[in-house]
């Protein structure tokens, strides 16, 4: 494929991505990743020649086309190229770059506009296919992107798109435990959407507000996070997690600005400066449910207001069962999303040899 491909890029959440439909990238998912990490300027970790922005969570691909089930409208697969490593995986989803996804169907035309509403049913297809429904303004017949919703992370207030994520029967806590032990350090591994391991904060000599940029560049501590992941990778089922992107790590603390918790989570090797959207939804699962580390006691009704470096993230869920049977009775949240760009984009000639000087691969996703 030597030409240009047809790409818009978009704003999803507090992340940023390059959106195609899925009939303009190749069947092959080799030779599909193999043009993505060309697309996105993969592997480099300032990604100069490409549209990827330098960091995970301006490094993402949505790939969108009609929906092979009868019930959605759309699937949705998701892709993290990682700056700089050669890898594209699909082992995750993207619940920030989910809330671009119901207004680039719409623009493509792949859903016909409802009304002021247009309501996109999205099958999100990795890693285990769920339904949500996202509720796109579109007044006199266009996608609206401009609105008053704020959104901690985004400087810019724009057109809200609430996420509604029926329950799927999922039980919550993948290693059939509410507490384990990995590393001497008591850890709640819990998946709503996400993988995460919730860790308290003092459990590892932290005070849990610490900046993203501090907890960076403890080294000590990322290589006890990395033992931790590693083991809980294995145990939540998701086998080898050595180069892939899940589970995150999320360190608990108390509240301190009224909300549920306090939390800093790495992505699994950068800090989050915010928190992703099924993240948050794993980790209120956490915080809710009685007997894991992160239980939070005498809960006012949801919405869960759960804080992160640069604000806080709202979310309502419900549970259903207890204990390890708990599993999510239905969770809603609310995003914004905005068109940047729509165009063609060029990836790099196949035949373009890295320079020897061209900078280390060292690092990780
Ligand atoms: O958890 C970052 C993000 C995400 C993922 C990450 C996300 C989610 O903020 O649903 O949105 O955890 O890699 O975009």
């Amino acid at each position: 494929m030597s030409g240009g491909i047809r790409c818009m890029l978009m704003r999803g959440g507090t992340s940023k991505g390059a959106y195609f439909l899925a009939a303009d990238l190749p069947d092959d998912a080799a030779e599909r990743d193999d043009m993505l990490l060309r697309v996105m300027g993969s592997p480099d970790p300032r990604q100069i020649d490409g549209l990827g922005g330098a960091h995970p969570l301006t490094s993402k691909v949505a790939v969108v086309g009609p929906s092979a089930g009868g019930d959605a409208d759309v699937d949705y697969l998701f892709l993290q190229v990682v700056p700089d490593q050669p890898i594209v995986s699909d082992r995750q989803t993207c619940g920030n770059l989910l809330a671009g996804v119901g207004p680039f169907a719409i623009e493509r035309g792949l859903v016909p506009v409802g009304g002021d509403e247009t309501q996109v049913r999205i099958r999100i297809v990795n890693p285990t296919p769920t339904i949500v429904v996202a509720r796109v303004q579109t007044p006199g017949g266009a996608v609206r992107y401009s609105g008053g919703t704020e959104m901690a992370g985004v400087p810019f207030p724009a057109a809200a798109i609430p996420l509604d994520f029926p329950g799927d029967g999922r039980l919550a806590f993948p290693t059939g435990r509410l507490v384990d032990r990995f590393d001497d350090t008591d850890v709640t591994c819990v998946d709503a959407g996400m993988p995460v391991v919730l860790m308290r904060a003092a459990d590892l000599a932290l005070e849990g507000d610490e900046s993203p940029a501090l907890l960076e560049a403890n080294a000590p501590l990322r290589a006890r996070l990395e033992r931790i992941r590693l083991a809980a990778g294995a145990a939540m089922g998701l086998g080898d997690v050595r180069a892939t992107t899940v589970p995150k790590l999320t360190i608990v603390s108390a509240a301190r600005a009224g909300g549920l918790v306090t939390t800093r989570t790495f992505i699994p090797h950068r800090v989050h400066e915010a928190i992703g959207v099924l993240g948050a939804v794993s980790v209120a699962v956490g915080c809710l449910a009685q007997g894991t580390i992160a239980t939070v006691d005498h809960l006012a009704p949801g919405p869960y207001r759960v804080e992160h470096p640069t604000g806080s993230f709202d979310v309502d869920v419900d549970l259903v069962g207890a204990g390890a049977a708990t599993s999510v009775a239905r969770s809603t949240l609310v995003r914004t999303a905005r068109k940047i760009m729509d165009g063609q984009v060029w990836p790099r000639d196949p035949e373009t040899p890295e320079t020897p000087e061209s900078p280390s691969r060292e690092g990780t996703p």
